[in-house]
């Protein structure tokens, strides 16, 4: 079974004005597809095929770069959709808040910590709340679409939100104010689906 572009489970513009429409469409239908197929013809005939995905990445040959981009790319951008999602987005509470608070000393610390993650990634790259076993929290980057869950990555743990720092996923209403896109993400935040992976992956 090939992998699949997951639909979004909302409309392309429902995050405006923090995350314009057509940044979304062309980010959902164009760059999240493209790495899909990439992704699909890149394992296809190879043992690679049929595995899960976080499979592939947590034994990956870091040296297959078709597989470690694409399958970096896909991975990432499936969560991304989620982690954004405007339904029912609740607010950060429980368990998370508190490792939060254990790890950061505040919600402001947290934002700044992360914020400055993905402000000072140099070029292309994500910026990471991963959570790891026993449930303590960190905040790292990684860069193009490399993530805490390959190998060797000096970023460990499960990731259970990241943001997208690529300039296609802000140049059309940012240009180069990457900081306002990044503060914008705060506000989109799906904190209930955070929460979810948090208790999935302690
Ligand atoms: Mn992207």
């Amino acid at each position: 079974m090939a992998f699949e572009l997951p639909n979004l489970g909302y409309a392309y513009d429902a995050l405006e004005p923090n995350i314009d429409a057509k940044t979304m469409e062309i980010h959902h239908s164009k760059h999240h597809n493209g790495y899909t197929t990439k992704l699909n013809g890149a394992i296809a005939g190879t043992d690679l095929e049929g595995k899960s995905i976080e499979d592939i990445l947590n034994t990956l040959d870091m040296s297959n770069g078709a597989v470690r981009n694409n399958g970096g790319g896909f991975y990432n951008h499936s969560l991304f959709w989620t982690v954004i999602n405007p339904s029912n987005k609740g607010e950060l509470s429980g368990d998370l808040k508190n490792a939060i608070m254990e790890a950061f000393g505040s919600f402001d610390a947290f934002k700044d910590t992360f914020s400055n993650a993905a402000a000072t990634q140099f070029g292309s790259g994500w910026a990471w709340l991963c959570v790891l076993p026993g449930g303590k929290v960190e905040v790292c980057s990684t860069p193009n679409q490399d993530n805490p869950l390959m190998p060797g990555v000096t970023c460990g743990g499960t990731p259970i939100l990241g943001l997208d720092v690529w300039e296609h996923a802000y140049y059309l209403n940012y240009q180069n104010r990457r900081p306002d896109y990044i503060n914008a993400f705060f506000n989109v935040i799906n904190w209930n689906e955070v929460a979810s992976r948090y208790e999935a992956n302690k």
